[in-house]
């Protein structure tokens, strides 16, 4: 039985700015997954609702659309066994400061608070979110 699996990654636009789109992709490699498709764009505001439809009212929210949709960002789509907790894993705690060093976030990230909500990638959360947000950028990709 395979477990390979698609996940939706984001080097956010503090990623994309300070240059580390190619560190993100260096250690998705070298963790050993493929990667399926890659596509540099600045998100609309639409696009972001969707995406973080869950977090609508919190009181980041609108930080958060803010510097989401502020310049380009990387999307790309990663394949391989258990590659949703494995780049989650991979990306570290939610907040910079405190994701371990080892971590993309621990390693790259830090401003963080009400005022930043900047920690250089995203990562699908679960299968289903994974189905969710791949078919929200990539509408065209095959499930295959
Ligand atoms: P994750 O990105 O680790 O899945 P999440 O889904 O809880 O975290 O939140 C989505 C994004 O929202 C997160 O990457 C950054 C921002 N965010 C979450 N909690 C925050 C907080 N307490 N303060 C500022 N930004 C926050
Ligand atoms: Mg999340």
């Amino acid at each position: 039985m395979t477990t390979s699996e698609r996940s939706l990654v984001l080097v956010k636009p503090d990623g994309f700015k300070r240059g580390l789109t190619g560190e993100v992709l260096r250690r998705i490699e070298a963790k050993g997954y493929r990667l399926v498709a890659l596509e540099i764009r600045t998100p609309t505001r639409d696009l972001l609702a969707r995406h973080y439809a869950e977090h609508e009212g919190k009181p980041f929210y609108e930080t958060l659309l803010g510097f989401m949709s502020s310049g380009p960002v990387t999307a790309i789509v990663i394949e391989g066994d258990q590659c949703i907790a494995g780049f989650r894993s991979l990306a570290g705690a939610t907040d910079p400061t405190k994701a371990l060093p080892g971590t993309i976030r621990g390693d790259l990230g830090r401003d963080w608070g009400m005022g930043s909500t900047e920690n250089v990638v995203h990562g699908s959360d679960s299968p289903e979110s994974a189905a969710r947000e791949m078919a929200i950028w990539f509408p065209d990709l095959s499930a295959g």
